[in-house]
């Protein structure tokens, strides 16, 4: 086929279509609520979004490997999970841009695999601790490159390493908000790419402190918290809970105050973040590219607001390990979709798309058969999803903050078991908010099974990885 294909292009015929072009919008901490709920008066917190959210294949259980920024911007980049990738950590030899390029995993991602057919670009926060480094360098497999390396949580004032050389971004109007400046960067690249694109824009928004720019500051002005509506907000019997939750106090009025001051200004954020969308679609819009590129929208991970008397990620509930992939693109069914996914699949699903061979080192798998709308005979009834180990690689301290587990998720139910060998069980059928830790009420060959299963998912990889979540995960 591809012999014939040269010759085609040799003869002077060009293919109908290019090979599709691939966009990965990543959020950093955007909790689903936020990206796909509505104010209090109605209003879409992302307007456009939204308005293209039809069109979509909508995964409503996008389960994240581990909630937090480098293990799970690993896993999407390399499509490995992160006990094989190792990066379990956002600092120290197993975390942050230091632990990916010391194992050399800039060699093991969909844009390294692209860069000869693609043109591949990356603009934003790539992983944690690229600001530190003395030297910050280009990771393989981008053409370019617009790194944050200082004031990565400025969304005013910041500098990035463009392609090896500094760039300085100076002032506080809009026209140098990050978020702005790197939609503008895409959009231009879209417009120039010599062939087709594979990019990542990764803003730093709308993580806290969540800055927002000019033009939406106070939009949110008088939006309640969210997640105050619910049970499980500053949950009044922690009594089922473990030690950590169990001992810590609930939040008092004023670090609610706080919250909610937050929560606001992280909506404000995401509105650049919507702006930003609109600025990309309508340039492949112009530029006739929009029917042949697909566009991934995803969190890195999700956050606690107040549930279960937690603001953090981390954690194994829901709001922390869940959320909703938004996926557009050629022969995308639009829909919702239940199966469970992860950002692990995205690496496989773009080698499909581009054609080529999936990497041996990949856990995830390919999202295509489900974007064109088939129903796979088999699919993951199960992930496995872990905190931090327990061990802090920064000096051996055993982690207090209940963020060190390892857990088994279903569309149905979460087991999780500590390292300190507490346990927790919760059925979402009859128990959405996970008020109620029934583990004691398991039969005991059951939770037996699932920690037997939990071993198992912690020491596969590839192959073996999605047989075993293949099995059925009935209770
Ligand atoms: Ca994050
Ligand atoms: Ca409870």
């Amino acid at each position: 086929m591809r012999l014939l294909a040269l010759i085609l292009v040799l003869l002077g015929f060009t293919p109908a279509s290019a090979s599709p072009n691939i966009i990965v919008i990543l959020t950093d901490d955007q909790t689903e609520q936020m990206i796909t709920g509505v104010s209090n008066a109605g209003r879409p917190f992302m307007p456009f979004l939204r308005s293209k959210m039809h069109l979509a294949r909508r995964f409503d259980t996008a389960i994240f490997t581990q909630s937090l920024c480098c293990p799970s911007r690993t896993s999407l980049l390399t499509g490995m999970y992160p006990h094989n990738h190792g990066v379990t950590n956002n600092k120290g030899p197993d975390g942050g841009y230091q632990g990916f390029m010391s194992r050399r995993l800039d060699s093991k991602t969909w844009a390294n695999e692209l860069r000869y057919d693609y043109f591949t670009g990356m603009f934003g926060k790539f992983l944690n601790g690229y600001s530190d480094d003395s030297t910050p360098r280009v990771p393989d497999g981008w053409h370019r490159w617009y790194g944050f390396t200082q004031g990565a949580g400025n969304m005013f004032n910041w500098n990035a390493n463009h392609n090896g050389r500094t760039v300085e971004h100076r002032g506080d109007t809009d026209a140098t908000y990050s978020t702005n400046v790197l939609a503008e960067l895409v959009a231009t690249t879209i417009r120039q790419s010599p062939r087709p694109f594979a990019l990542l824009f990764a803003p730093p928004a709308p993580h806290l402190p969540a800055v927002p720019a000019n033009e939406f500051r106070n939009y949110f002005l008088s939006e309640p918290l969210a997640p105050q509506r619910k049970w499980s907000f500053n949950e009044q019997d922690v009594t089922d809970k473990p030690t950590a939750v169990f001992s810590t106090p609930k939040f008092t009025a004023t670090q609610i105050a706080s919250l909610q001051t937050q929560w606001r200004r992280m909506l404000e954020s995401g509105l650049s973040i919507d702006k930003a969308v609109k600025t990309i679609w309508e340039t492949l819009e112009a530029t006739g590219q929009l029917d042949n590129t697909y566009i991934v929208y995803a969190s890195d991970n999700g956050f606690l607001w107040g549930e279960h008397r937690i603001s953090n990620k981390l954690v194994p509930y829901r709001e922390s390990i869940q959320s909703t992939m938004l996926i557009w693109g050629p022969g995308v069914v639009p829909g919702i979709d239940h199966h469970i996914v992860t950002n692990a699949d995205l690496m496989p699903t773009f080698m499909q798309i581009a054609g080529k061979p999936i990497p041996e080192w990949v856990d995830g798998r390919s999202l295509l058969p489900l974007l064109r709308g088939q129903n796979p005979a088999t699919w993951r009834n199960q992930l496995l999803v872990q905190g931090k180990p327990a061990l802090d690689s920064e000096g051996g301290v055993q982690s207090t903050t209940g963020d060190a587990y390892r857990a088994i998720a279903t569309r149905f139910w979460t087991y999780v078991l500590y390292d300190n060998d507490e346990t927790e069980y919760y059925d979402l059928a009859t128990d959405p908010e996970e008020l109620d830790n029934v583990v004691g009420q398991l039969p005991d060959d059951f939770a037996d099974a699932v920690e037997a299963r939990i071993e198992e998912l912690y020491a596969c990889a590839g192959e073996v990885c999605r047989a075993i979540e293949n099995r059925p995960a009935n209770r």
